[in-house]
């Protein structure tokens, strides 16, 4: 479908072929020591794609080992220039171009979400943040510092070693890129468990790269469940570095197991329950879309979904009853129908997480006012909700719903708006809707997030730096801030002055 002035986008491949479904270890498909497989599912259907090698912690050793014979010094990546470092990744942003409908189409597949997303935003988005980081090769440098007495001082920025990257599956080809980027083109070496739900398009990818000229053991893929393979990974005393995104919960045991092993460096990418504020000298009609697409965007799969929207007294009833018809018209259906706006849940246990908390909001007194129930009787799909008079305290205001599930809540005054904002364990992003600049200004110091989105909401650019405040995570990917996840800074001081006698 032409976009406004865009050019058309190809039609999907509706069945795309299956082509690789074993672990990639030192650039070679192995099947899992154990020969155990699992079913990665339709979830458009509930019907089982195709079967996939279950790795496990003998598979992750593998793997490990790998990345370390890769990492090991005077080794050919060691010793490959920087700015071939970025080549490489370049020629696999290349090839991801060539294969652009053929990604897009089995990310659909595998995740449900309509091909046009894929397209437009996940392959996309992939592509830019490999081309961002490639630049990045050979211009993260350091420092020289003027030191007291006879000494050189300066800092080199080195390469962290081998990093251990566990990623969750709402976006899995993006979620990919935002950790191999940075990692890559810092030199690191990478062992990657790609999420249960979506193991298909990591895997697609792994192959790109071999063909781009990555050598071998640089990047491992390691498909699997994360109790098992995930655990064995960031509990690995041979791994320097572990970057996890995913739920809170997991979030919390992942700087455990780092203490349990050897320490290695963490960062985490966790939940949110993101404020949306709509203030009333906002363009109504432009709020509504945009808060509409902050909730409902990738079937309220964002950790950073604008999930409590905020507005205020003055236009509530207004804004609720164009939200309510808004959310009525959106088109619910097959991914590959290229104006589907909405797509399956994952899988059938977030269905059922969500389908509870909507059960949840009705029994606190929230008022249900569209949807709140399964849509068809086929795959996990979750009709387009709205609620309003939700208070803070209910469950549908604090917990991560990771659904279609809008919550709409009224305030009056500014102050009081911070404070609400505020109240959550979360500290992702936030949305602000107004046209006056300093109530913006004074608002986005307010709040405690990562992310302030003015007048806009789920803008994304790899050189924009994204993570959370508080129990959203810690540590920055994208843009400058994300290589630091990535980088060891070595100091080094010489003597400028002749040796003594
Ligand atoms: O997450 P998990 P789930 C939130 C969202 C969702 C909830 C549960 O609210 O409803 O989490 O989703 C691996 N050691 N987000 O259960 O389990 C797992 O295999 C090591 C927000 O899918 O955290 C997968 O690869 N790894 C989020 C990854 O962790 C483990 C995106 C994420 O799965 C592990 C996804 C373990 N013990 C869910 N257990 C976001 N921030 O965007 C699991 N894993």
């Amino acid at each position: 479908r032409p976009l406004s002035g865009g050019p058309a986008i190809p039609e999907p491949i509706r069945q795309p072929e299956v082509k690789f479904n074993k672990l990639f270890i030192n650039n070679e498909w192995v099947d899992a020591v154990s020969g155990k497989t699992f079913p990665t599912i339709n979830p458009a259907t509930g019907e089982v794609i195709t079967q996939v090698a279950e790795g496990d912690k003998a598979d992750i050793d593998k793997a490990v080992d790998a990345a370390n014979q890769a990492f090991r010094y005077g080794s050919e990546w060691r010793r490959m220039d920087a700015s071939q470092r970025g080549n490489l990744m370049n020629k696999l942003a290349d090839l991801m171009e060539r294969d652009k409908v053929y990604l897009a189409s089995l990310e659909s597949l595998d995740n449900g979400k309509p091909y046009l997303f894929s397209y437009l935003a996940d392959v996309e988005l992939s592509i830019r943040c490999y081309r961002y980081y490639a630049g990045w090769a050979n211009k993260n440098h350091g420092k020289t510092i003027p030191v007291d007495g006879n000494a050189f001082c300066f800092t080199r920025h080195e390469p962290v070693g081998v990093c251990g990257q566990i990623i969750p599956w709402n976006f899995p080809l993006l979620m990919q890129a935002w950790k191999l980027g940075p990692a890559l083109s810092m030199g690191n070496t990478v062992v990657m468990k790609t999420a249960e739900q979506t193991p298909l398009t990591g895997n697609y990818l792994a192959q790109l790269a071999k063909e781009a000229g990555f050598p071998p053991g640089v990047l491992n893929i390691v498909p699997g469940y994360g109790p098992t393979a995930g655990a064995a990974l960031a509990l690995h005393n041979k791994v320097d570095k572990l970057a996890f995104t995913g739920s809170t919960e997991v979030g919390r045991l992942i700087p455990q197991y780092a203490g349990q092993s050897n320490l290695k460096r963490v960062s985490l990418e966790l939940g949110g329950k993101s404020p949306n504020v709509i203030f009333s000298d906002a363009d109504l009609e432009y709020a509504v879309e945009k808060s509409h697409f902050a909730l409902f965007f990738n079937q309220g799969q964002c950790c950073c979904a604008g999930s409590r929207t905020f507005v205020e007294e003055s236009i509530y009833d207004k804004f609720v009853e164009m939200s309510v018809e808004r959310a009525k018209k959106r088109l619910v259906g097959d991914p590959f129908n290229l104006n589907t706006e909405q797509g399956p849940q994952i899988d059938q246990e977030q269905m059922g997480k969500i389908l509870e908390l909507i059960k949840s909001g009705k029994s606190q007194g929230a008022k249900l006012l569209t949807g709140g129930a399964q849509h068809g009787d086929k795959g996990y799909f979750v009709q387009p909700t709205i609620f309003s008079d939700v208070q803070d305290e209910m469950r549908i205001a604090q917990e991560e719903i990771f659904g279609p599930v809008m919550q709409i809540m009224k305030f009056k005054s500014v102050d009081e708006l911070i404070e609400r904002g505020n109240k959550t364990i979360y500290g992702l992003a936030a949305g602000i809707f107004t046209k006056d600049l300093d109530k913006a200004m004074h608002v986005s110091q307010g709040l405690r997030a990562g992310t302030i989105w003015i007048n806009e909401f789920d803008h994304f650019d790899a050189a924009a730096p994204f993570g959370g405040f508080k129990m959203s995570g810690n540590g920055r990917e994208l843009g400058e801030y994300g290589l630091e996840a990535y980088t060891e800074i070595k100091c080094s001081q010489s003597l400028t002055a002749p040796i003594p006698a």
